[in-house]
């Protein structure tokens, strides 16, 4: 039962209800991003909650940060998931003996401890330290912050845009639907078909999370499928042949904008910040290049298997807003996706997840057209960053409005407004408290 919506409550109250979210959902050293569907340490979670943490307790944010660097590869690789080891295995599925990251050999050199799983998620931690350190700066110099984060964060890049880069001149590939954080987007119905479905595994989140807002069982069997043969190959990006291979423009848009992050770093700490200009603008360029669709004003996936753009319209086309060097007849197009048909819901002015008038919308289902607050932050950004301040407080304001009515929900129901998924989720807080500062 949904509770009824009511007026949106004033942003004094608003802030204390997403402090006491974060509050609520820290353990120690990080932040949860919901007690109930994830009791562990998610990557880009913990950027975006980062983000939000800044404005109540830098040292927390920073905390945040640095403990899922803890987490990295030897290879540079930063898991998407750091398990947390006092929450039993059964408390989520795949759990670290599934992953068995710490086992010796692993080819990328996992940490002996802690144990993490071996596939990653968007790059939006560099664009997260920089967040952080700007809130204070002083505080964030004191304790060294950018110059103990800066060394794992260039590795971290290197190893995207080296053992990840799995086409000639390509992008940064994402080997698995976990990967994009955007796990069951209709993006990916076309390239899970060519894999044979796990039968053996049994799914944690279906006891704590609503089914019909969830993935399927068949898409949970192709995710276990995918994740063993990576295991299997002891996840050597070198060596391991992918089912599944996509260059994602959400996830190479936030690489764009954190490898300037970067930069900025790297200047403040003294070095040259050139070559991580340099790699903006090529990747930019790279971007534009493999992924722009002229014909749907929007940016699309391109499947590595067939080397074809995907013809799907999701909100990940829209991200590469963050860009700052994109051409401005591009970001002319986006606007105008944005406030069209597929992607202007109206009831809400969120941003679904995929287009409103698309074969495979459904309103409920996780990625498949629910609207989800991280990405309407980042395009949010977006827009400001190309002078859209007036579509860009538009976005502000709702997702300032439809956190605070949907209980800080993990993601809404576009055309209604409805709570879906996890409430009290951790990055719908966090966001929400950075646009209200
Ligand atoms: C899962 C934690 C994660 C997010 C992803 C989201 C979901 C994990 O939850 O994936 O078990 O399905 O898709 O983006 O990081 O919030």
């Amino acid at each position: 039962e949904q509770p009824a919506p009511t007026a949106p409550a004033d942003h004094l109250t608003l802030r204390r209800g997403a402090a006491r979210v974060l509050i609520d959902n820290w353990t120690g050293s990080s932040t949860v991003p919901s007690r109930t569907l994830y009791p562990h340490q998610w990557s880009w979670d913990s950027a975006f909650i980062a983000i939000g943490l800044r404005h109540f307790s830098v040292r927390r944010a920073q905390q945040e940060l640095e403990s899922l660097l803890a987490g990295q590869w030897a290879d540079g690789r930063l898991p998407h998931i750091v398990f947390n080891p006092r929450v039993p295995y059964g408390a989520y599925f795949p759990s670290p003996d599934f992953w068995q990251s710490s086992q010796a050999g692993r080819a990328g050199g996992a940490p002996a401890s802690p144990e993490t799983s071996g596939i990653v998620q968007p790059p939006v931690h560099a664009l997260a330290a920089w967040l952080v350190h700007c809130s204070d700066p002083a505080e964030s110099d004191r304790r060294g912050f950018l110059s103990r984060m800066y060394p794992g964060l260039t590795a971290w890049h290197d190893y995207l845009l080296t053992r990840r880069r799995l086409a000639d001149g390509g992008l940064a590939a994402v080997i698995h639907p976990w990967e994009p954080g955007m796990d069951n987007s209709p993006c990916w119905d076309r390239p899970l078909a060519r894999v044979e479905p796990a039968d053996a595994f049994r799914r944690a989140d279906l006891a704590n999370g609503n089914p019909a807002d969830r993935p399927t069982d068949l898409d949970y069997g192709r995710y276990v499928r995918l994740a063993e043969s990576y295991r299997a190959a002891n996840y050597d990006d070198r060596t391991a042949t992918h089912r599944f291979a996509v260059e994602d423009p959400a996830f190479n848009a936030l690489l764009v904008t954190s490898e300037l992050a970067l930069a900025r770093i790297a200047a403040h700490l003294g070095r040259s910040p050139e070559p991580h200009t340099e790699r903006a603008a090529q990747l930019t360029r790279t971007v534009v290049d493999r992924l722009w669709d002229d014909k749907s004003g929007l940016f699309r996936a391109r499947d590595l298997v067939d080397d074809t753009l995907i013809d799907e319209r999701s909100v990940a086309g829209l991200v590469p807003l963050i860009i700052p060097g994109l051409p401005t007849d591009l970001v002319n197009a986006l606007v105008e996706t944005l406030n069209g048909p597929g992607f202007r819901a109206p009831a809400t002015d969120l941003v679904p997840s995929y287009d409103l008038t698309g074969p495979s919308f459904d309103p409920k289902r996780y990625w498949r057209g629910p609207a989800w607050f991280n990405t309407a932050w980042l395009i949010e950004r977006g827009l400001r960053t190309h002078g859209r301040h007036e579509d860009a407080r538009r976005l502000s304001r709702a997702v300032v409005t439809e956190a605070g009515r949907s209980g800080f929900a993990e993601y809404i129901d576009p055309a209604t407004g409805e709570a879906r998924g996890a409430r009290n989720f951790s990055w719908t807080a966090a966001l929400a408290l950075d646009l209200l500062h």
